[in-house]
């Protein structure tokens, strides 16, 4: 049996963010859903309103021993721009907002200090970095939706996809 841990990423559009983590060698399952708003499992066309607070939010589960959560950031960061508040590409709202939620403090104390060495590259430096409040899962038609509509739009770039997959031929060491 393979170790689980999990970790939540707000990458904009939720859509290609999933297909990212799908990309990486020793992730075991992603969940689209609706990250630390104030509503009740919202559906996408309340979230969609701007008026919940809930970030568009993918959770991985993922192996440890396959990969690292400095990779998965790693992975995260080659597909934000950190540097803008509530929008990624086309897509505006504070549903879009950027953040890494975590579920345990072993988690936190990695994110954080990658979140230090980031705001020394990136000026204003808008992730947020919270403990997960809540997560609903979204509707069936917006899991895997890439997989089963490719022309979909999403800020992801097809550059972006393939900086990520070339991840899973980087040597893992410490300090990948
Ligand atoms: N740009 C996409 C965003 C969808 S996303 C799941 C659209 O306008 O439909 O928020």
């Amino acid at each position: 049996m393979s170790e689980r841990r999990e970790i939540y990423f707000a990458g904009g559009c939720f859509w290609g963010t999933e297909k990212v983590f799908q990309s990486l060698n020793g992730v075991l399952d992603t969940t689209v859903g609706y990250a630390n708003g104030h509503v009740a499992d919202p559906s996408y066309e309340l979230v969609k309103t701007d008026t919940t607070g809930h970030r568009e939010t993918v959770k991985v589960v993922y192996d440890p021993s396959v990969i690292s959560l400095r990779k998965l950031l790693k992975a995260y960061f080659i597909c934000v721009d950190p540097t803008v508040k509530n929008q990624q590409g086309h897509d505006i709202g504070s549903q879009y907002q950027t953040g890494v939620y975590y579920t345990d403090e072993e988690s936190a104390d990695v994110i954080r200090e990658v979140f230090r060495e980031k705001r020394r590259e990136y000026d204003p430096f808008c992730v947020e970095l919270a403990p997960l409040a809540c997560f609903y899962d979204a509707e069936e038609y917006h899991q895997d939706y890439l997989i089963k509509n490719p022309d979909g739009y999403c800020h992801v770039t097809p550059g972006m996809y393939r900086q990520v997959r070339a991840l899973n031929d980087e040597l893992s060491t410490t300090h990948e």
